[in-house]
């Protein structure tokens, strides 16, 4: 796999494919980043832009990880210190989940999101910056009737970071597209450059396929699930004998959340996935590659309860050494 191929896997898009190529010729001690609004506890949503940042890490990036506690604090989540609490406890669940040590560093957003450069810059972004405009790029991470001020100082804030974090590579999810896009338009205005940005896929609705996985609606996977938590998830989600549950619809509102969760957090960490069966339904399947897992999937050769089952193991021995160091987290409380 060459590096623009690592660099870009699962991500749904890259802003701009030639920016990111240009990025791919060169990757080693470039820095890319994703931030957090620090919540205590890993949920599968983490997880996913954290394979991304490992995938990042292997092709020769430096890693910064944001634990963005001013913008959960403008999101509502809390009083400062209950957030700086919890935002220290995220920091060894991120390096148990894989990231690597050594090319990941940990920046809380109070840190330089005070200091007088800083604050003046935002403030030429909220003269750069039409209200509607703030608003409508918040409106995939939070919304509601009222809205403050909050939320749009919040976007031009996650714009700013990107200029000072000194990344080369903005990474989020497809949720964090627009406040990407915000800050690829306004921030030429205050003289900065265009950042390049890289969206990684959103999670179907682990229960019914439709829509988005949310860690505050409907079931999430999270590093305080324990074994049989994960296997009663993952046996109840759902997981039709086919990769599109509905062919016919060109939008693909459901989705086969069990396959994406192979696609995006199993077959980027594993060179093998084995499916273990009696030896009278087959014996075991062993796969290298997500396509040929899907394939099955739909010709009828691997039946959905024992894909469930293998990727209830998998998601179980990833999730393990996070669960470990949360409750160590909890024990020390
Ligand atoms: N908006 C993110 C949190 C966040 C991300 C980045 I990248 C920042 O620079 C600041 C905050 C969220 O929805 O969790």
């Amino acid at each position: 796999m060459d590096a623009y191929e690592r660099i870009t896997r699962n991500a749904t898009e890259v802003v701009t494919e030639s920016e990111g190529r240009e990025l791919a010729e060169d990757p080693e001690g470039k820095r890319a980043y994703v931030g957090y609004e620090p919540s205590g506890v890993l949920h599968i949503g983490h997880m996913l832009t954290a394979t991304k940042l490992i995938d990042l890490q292997e092709a020769g990036f430096e890693v910064t990880v944001l634990l963005a506690d001013v913008h959960a604090y403008l999101n509502d989540k809390g009083t400062f210190e209950e957030i700086r609490e919890t935002a220290e406890r995220m920091k060894a669940q991120f390096l148990a989940y894989g990231l690597d040590e050594e090319r990941t560093e940990f920046v809380y957003g109070s840190e330089f999101q005070f200091d007088r450069e800083y604050v003046l810059d935002l403030h030429a972004l909220e003269l750069e910056t039409t209200l509607s405009r703030a608003e409508r790029a918040m409106a995939e991470i939070k919304s509601g009737d009222s809205v403050r001020v909050s939320q749009a100082v919040y976007p031009l804030m996650q714009a700013l970071d990107i200029v000072y974090l000194d990344v080369d590579l903005a990474v989020g999810g497809m949720e964090q597209r627009k406040v990407h896009m915000l800050a690829r338009d306004t921030l030429p205005g205050i003289g900065e450059a265009s950042p390049t940005c890289l969206h990684t896929p959103l999670i179907a609705d682990l229960d019914t396929g439709v829509g988005k996985m949310s860690a505050s609606e409907g079931v999430s996977i999270s590093m305080e699930d324990s074994t049989a938590d994960i296997e009663r998830k993952v046996n109840d989600a759902f997981c039709p004998p086919t990769r599109d549950p509905d062919p016919d619809d060109e939008g693909r509102e459901r989705e086969n959340p069990v396959l994406q969760i192979f696609e995006y957090h199993v077959f980027p960490r594993y060179d093998t996935v084995v499916v273990e069966r009696p030896d009278e339904y087959g014996g075991d399947l062993t796969y290298t590659d997500y396509e040929s897992l899907a394939a099955d999937l739909d010709a009828g050769a691997l039946h959905p309860a024992d894909a469930k089952g293998a990727l209830a193991t998998y998601l179980d021995e990833l999730i393990a050494p996070g669960r470990a160091k949360l409750r160590d987290a909890i024990s020390d409380a």
